[in-house]
């Protein structure tokens, strides 16, 4: 596999030559695959379109100014999703106040590349507008529902699948529902009411639920399982299933591949979301293989299932990565450094895309 200079010299000289380069990335500027050279040839976007795959990455519009992370979201990636911008309180913050310029400048960006949008998220208990918080059930449903209508009416024909629900299940070994005020004040029905009110809203969109720790074969994965079951036996409409994948280094289950192929198997489309793998920092050689290869295992699972549309990673740079906010003392998850170098998972990624059989394209259906 051909990659960059860059990345080769790091991967056969190991740490040292990796913090020379580092330093050379910082004296030089960034060295990323430029389109028009042979070396394009190797970033992960073409490995990717080549096995008819995704790869993509959350975006931070307000980062686009930054020139390597705008040459490293350029050349990398063939898909884009909002970290932020798409979610509820980004996009109405006022009731039925709608506030599309962040949104819109993730899509301009992606359309200026040729790149899909992923939309994220319509409904998540997290990050709601505070003028959500005292409605009654009724009163929270019509808003949901009128939510979804305007945010994917907004951006419909442009979207190629949303995390229409995300993270509704509980952490445990319960099985059950997360105890949020959407469950507690509309019902068990409010998921559905969702999936119809986006099929709705955008007929050509696929509609995903999107979930944290379902990775592998567990009482949450299972009980997704039982509900994407469930809507396709009663009609309901789902298309897909969003695995976030923010992991920990040595523990990519290993059951993972078969997790997704459960899903597969009841006639959806799955994907990694949101990948990550974080250690304790400071980062070391050793740690830094370790995720390494748990990047390509990750890789290899998406590979495996052909059903698995493809894998995004949340984030570009270790720099603007949520893991030290939120677990102080971790860190160091994404695939490249916070100095924008690529690291040992970079070319584990790329070595993962680019084995094995390329399939021969066919007209999609
Ligand atoms: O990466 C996102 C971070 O910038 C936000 O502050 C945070 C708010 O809760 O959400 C982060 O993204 C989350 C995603 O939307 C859903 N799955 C978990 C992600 C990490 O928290």
């Amino acid at each position: 596999m051909r990659i960059h200079h860059l990345t080769r010299r790091r991967a056969r000289s190991g740490l040292l030559a990796g913090l020379l380069a580092a330093a050379s990335v910082l004296a030089l500027g960034v060295t990323v695959a430029q389109p028009g050279t042979a070396e394009a040839a190797a970033s992960l976007k073409s490995l990717a379109d080549a096995k008819g795959r995704d790869i993509g990455f959350a975006l931070d519009p307000n980062r686009l100014p930054e020139g390597p992370y705008k040459q490293i979201a350029d050349a990398e990636f063939n898909l884009v999703v909002a970290e932020n911008a798409m979610k509820w309180d980004a996009t109405e913050p006022n009731p039925n106040q709608f506030t599309f310029g962040q949104g819109d400048a993730v899509v301009n960006y992606a359309a200026s590349g040729g790149k899909k949008v992923y939309g994220h998220t319509l409904v998540w208990h997290n990050q709601m507008p505070n003028w959500t918080a005292n409605l009654s059930g009724p009163d929270l449903l019509a808003a949901m529902k009128n939510h979804i209508a305007k945010v994917a009416g907004h951006f419909k024909g442009k979207i190629v699948a949303w995390d229409v629900v995300n993270e509704a299940f509980a952490d445990g070994g319960s099985g059950g529902r997360r105890d949020s005020i959407l469950q507690q004040r509309i019902g068990n029905s409010w998921i559905e009411e969702a999936f119809r009110a986006a099929r709705a809203a955008d007929p050509g969109a696929k509609l995903c639920i999107n979930d944290y720790s379902t990775d592998g074969i567990n009482a949450k994965s299972t009980a997704i399982y039982n509900l994407v079951r469930d809507f396709k036996a009663r009609g309901v409409p789902i298309d897909c299933v969003g695995f976030q994948a923010h992991l920990i280094i040595g523990q990519v289950p290993g059951d993972m591949q078969a997790n997704l192929q459960r899903f597969a198997d009841l006639g959806v489309d799955v994907r990694v979301t949101e990948l990550d793998i974080r250690m304790s920092t400071p980062a070391n050689a050793t740690k830094l293989a370790t995720q390494a290869a748990d990047y390509k295992k990750v890789v290899n699972v998406c590979l495996a299932v052909a059903r698995c549309a493809g894998v995004t990673v949340w984030g570009i740079t270790d720099k603007y990565s949520w893991i030290p906010g939120v677990f102080p003392g971790e860190g160091a998850a994404l695939i490249w450094d916070e100095n924008y170098a690529p690291k040992p998972a970079y070319q584990a990624v790329a070595d993962a895309l680019g084995s094995g059989p390329t399939p021969v394209p066919t007209t999609p259906v």
